[in-house]
């Protein structure tokens, strides 16, 4: 079998972002662009030579085409062999998990997550090492490097493997199997949670739940694991075909994209239970009837009732958030006497806690919620956790959150989104806040007094790597705070995310709505970014 070797130029756009490099899919199909990037993450890895590749993607437009390509590459480079997902499908945390499972070297995640799909879409390439978790910042940056020196990349010319049929079969020297892209993904969540519990509140006639995969990589596993294996009834899981093109629609779990549900959830007759999940599957949004559960008290809520699930029975080591997310969690850590860690944004942060055995549950703002279980958050893994938690509590999602609120108090959240903003002009309001934070410290603002101001740097506790200009931080004396950040998963032009948070521990306060509540600090980052003037825009895109 002879090795092509081709020629190339480099790119110089390939710099990774929160989350992989993601890019319009007309910007993937330029020649060699996939595959300079690709040849980028194997002359960063070291001793793969022989050694297994996962590969798999969310179904979106250009999965395949792209899978057919890296599969020739992995061969041309020394991999000895890669499992791929049936069809080309490997949800995010299944890909944690068969990599895991199987002692692989990596692996190469095909999403670009919540971005939409299809020709006009977004397409995105993630690498994940050993431990399943997403490559840390030091092996991204080892990537973008090669990306701007690289002259050459290796392929086999070889005909496409037939990705529709279980079965291994080779390419050059090296082994190629397609793997059921479930059966081991819902065997490690069938050791975690009480299967037989979650069957009967699912059979009862009780309780009625709804899981809008919304035509992304979830379809497959929430039907095998609902309604096949769980007993729920035919249509509980909905919009569950992939499509390549999300069916037209935005892949985002949250009240604004993840409509269809909202609309069930909060009409009549509405189910106990809601649940959404996004693109790549990592990612969810939890509702009760009439009832939005935020990200952050998410996280909150399965800490604090971890031990009714047998996986998490004997108790969690730690706990970590991203520095965005509300400090809900942080209070339920408190009170079982474990460390909450704080890490920046994007799930790279957490492999090194989890590997350590520092933290058990991880959680981020943005929908995402995890466990030791895999090293990626995962979507359905929390829908389990929750529907575990309802099946001991009997009670209901909101019963649930404003007994936990009662306890602990609430921390009112929201994020605000500025989608689609001129580059120029937002990174122009980051720079000018951050020139202002020395001067903030002590001042009253809005009848709030400013405790801190600084733009948040993280050192990791277990490599002491150091990360900075994670986000800019105002918080007051009394424990709110504004955080503003720009997005690293955005392909159009700039996202600038506004996060707001406010403690109320006095029950009788508990039931506003969470713009009014927040509503002086809305005013307050108003004031001292000037959003409307940077932006250009009257109100946020997206409110979650
Ligand atoms: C967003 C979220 C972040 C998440 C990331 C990847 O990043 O804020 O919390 O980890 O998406 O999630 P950013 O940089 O746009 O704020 V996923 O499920 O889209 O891969
Ligand atoms: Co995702």
């Amino acid at each position: 079998m002879t090795i092509r070797k081709v020629e190339t130029t480099p790119f110089s756009d390939q710099k990774p972002g929160t989350s992989g490099l993601r890019k319009a899919v007309t910007t993937f199909q330029q020649p060699h662009y996939l595959e300079n990037f690709t040849q980028s993450i194997f002359d960063s890895l070291e001793a793969f030579q022989g050694q297994t590749l996962v590969v798999g993607g969310d179904g979106r437009y250009y999965n395949r085409q792209a899978i057919q390509t890296i599969i020739k590459m992995a061969a041309a480079n020394g991999f000895g062999r890669v499992k791929v997902g049936h069809r080309g499908i490997l949800s995010t945390p299944a890909a944690s998990c068969v990599i895991r499972k199987y002692g692989a070297f990596g692996g190469i995640i095909l999403s670009a997550s919540h971005n939409p799909g299809g020709p006009n879409g977004d397409f995105g390439i993630k690498y994940n090492i050993g431990n399943g978790g997403p490559a840390p910042e030091k092996v991204t940056e080892a990537i973008f490097a090669r990306t701007k020196s690289i002259t050459e990349y290796r392929i086999l010319d070889v005909p496409d493997i037939n990705l529709d049929e279980l079965g291994t079969s080779t390419v050059g020297d090296m082994v190629v199997e397609v793997i059921d892209s479930v059966a081991d993904y819902q065997e490690l969540l069938e050791s975690l949670f009480d299967f037989d519990r979650i069957r009967q509140l699912l059979t009862g006639t009780n309780f009625r739940m709804c899981m809008d995969s919304m035509h992304a990589v979830t379809g497959p596993y929430a039907t095998a694991i609902f309604e096949d294996r769980l007993g729920a009834p035919a249509g509980t899981v909905m919009n569950g075909v992939p499509l390549e093109d999300f069916g037209d629609g935005h892949p985002d779990p949250n009240l604004v994209y993840a409509h269809d549900l909202v609309e069930i959830l909060f009409g009549d007759n509405a189910p106990d239970f809601g649940a959404a999940s996004d693109g790549d599957g990592d990612r969810n949004m939890i509702l009760g009837r009439n009832f939005f559960v935020t990200p952050s008290d998410s996280l909150a809520v399965l800490a604090a009732n971890a031990q009714l699930v047998p996986g998490y029975k004997d108790g969690i080591a730690g706990i970590a958030r991203s520095m965005p997310t509300s400090a809900a969690a942080d209070r339920v850590a408190d009170r079982l006497g474990i460390e909450c860690y704080e890490t920046p944004t994007g799930w790279k942060f957490f492999g090194n806690l989890l590997d350590a055995g520092k933290a058990t549950l991880c959680g981020e703002e943005s929908f995402g919620t995890g466990s030791n279980h895999v090293r990626e958050k995962d979507g359905l893994w929390a829908v389990l956790f929750w529907l575990n938690i309802l099946a001991v509590r009997q009670q209901s999602v909101e019963h649930i959150v404003r007994e936990h609120w009662q306890l602990y108090g609430r921390n009112y959240y929201s994020r605000h989104d500025y989608e689609g903003v001129d580059s120029d002009r937002a990174n122009t309001l980051v720079s000018k806040l951050r020139d202002m934070l020395p001067s903030l410290k002590g001042k009253p603002l809005g009848g709030y007094t400013v405790d801190y101001a600084d733009d948040f740097s993280y050192t990791d506790p277990v490599d002491g790597s150091t990360s900075s200009k994670q986000g800019i931080r105002i918080g007051f004396t009394d424990g709110s705070r504004i955080v503003f950040r720009l997005s690293g998963t955005g392909t159009q032009g700039a996202t600038l995310r506004v996060y707001l948070e406010s403690y109320e521990p006095n029950i009788a306060k508990h039931n506003l709505d969470a713009q009014d509540a927040l509503k002086p600090l809305i005013d307050i980052a108003e004031e001292v970014a000037q959003i409307r003037q940077y932006t250009g825009m009257d109100k946020p895109t997206v409110i979650t």
